[in-house]
């Protein structure tokens, strides 16, 4: 008998891009995740359970123990701060770049800067290790709208082809990190269900390997 596992996944592309993964792992949902409205699911491994939430609370179910395992963007993990959970596996899914992009027709201005973001806290560790004083304005999402309207001189964003930025007459500037999902696992849980965690994190680090 095996201890149970319960993974926590968020919908869109990390779900499309882990679930080859899992499933490269042996494990396969008893349901399409894409089209239910479940948020619990279980598999063909009877101690296996999957329960899908919002990409931002992966940390914080996994932090707490409510899901022993998760995946989610390293930008999620470092605006998370990470207290609570270890990070084994670097996926390599959905990568991008985290960047300052700012009016590609006009200059970035002198002096204080406002800088909208989703990503208060990187954002705050990154000005400040550069030695520049910004003001940051925390959004939700959309953040290409912000230097158009004047709302932002600049904005700190993901970038993978380049396109959102460029339909809006966008273009990036400093990149900040590249970025990849990773496989976190919570404290308690490493040490609780050590061998069940083990198992199924070799299995995943197998099926990167060959991917
Ligand atoms: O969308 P929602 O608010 O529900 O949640 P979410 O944005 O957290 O989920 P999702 O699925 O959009 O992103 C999950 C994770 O995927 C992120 O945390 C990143 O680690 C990773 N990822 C990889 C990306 C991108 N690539 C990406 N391009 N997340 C977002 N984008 C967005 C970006 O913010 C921008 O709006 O796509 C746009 C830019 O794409 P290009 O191709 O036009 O440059
Ligand atoms: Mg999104």
């Amino acid at each position: 008998m095996s201890a149970s596992l319960t993974i926590a996944l968020a919908k869109g592309r990390i779900l499309d891009e882990t679930l080859p993964l899992l499933a490269r792992a042996g494990i396969e949902p008893n349901d399409d995740l894409n089209t239910s409205r479940k948020l619990v699911f279980s598999t063909n491994q009877p101690d296996i359970k999957l329960v899908l939430i919002r990409s931002a609370d992966v940390p914080t179910y996994v932090q707490y123990g409510a899901a022993d395992i998760g995946v989610a963007g390293k930008d999620v993990l470092l605006e998370h701060g990470g207290e609570g959970l270890y990070e084994r596996v670097d996926l390599k899914i959905a990568p991008c770049r985290l960047m300052t992009a700012g009016l590609a027709d006009r200059p970035v201005p002198r002096g204080r800067l406002r800088v909208a973001t989703k990503y208060p806290e990187i954002t705050r560790r990154y000005f400040l290790q550069k030695g520049q004083q910004v003001e940051l304005i925390k959004l939700y999402g959309s953040m290409e709208l912000a230097p158009i309207v004047g709302l932002a001189d600049l904005i700190v964003d993901l970038v993978d082809t380049g396109n959102t930025l460029k339909a809006n007459g966008l273009i990036p500037l400093d990149h900040i990190m590249d970025i990849s999902s990773r496989l976190i696992v919570n404290r308690a849980s490493l040490k609780m269900k050590n061998q069940a965690v083990k198992d199924l994190v070799q299995k995943i680090e197998q099926a990167v390997a060959v991917r």
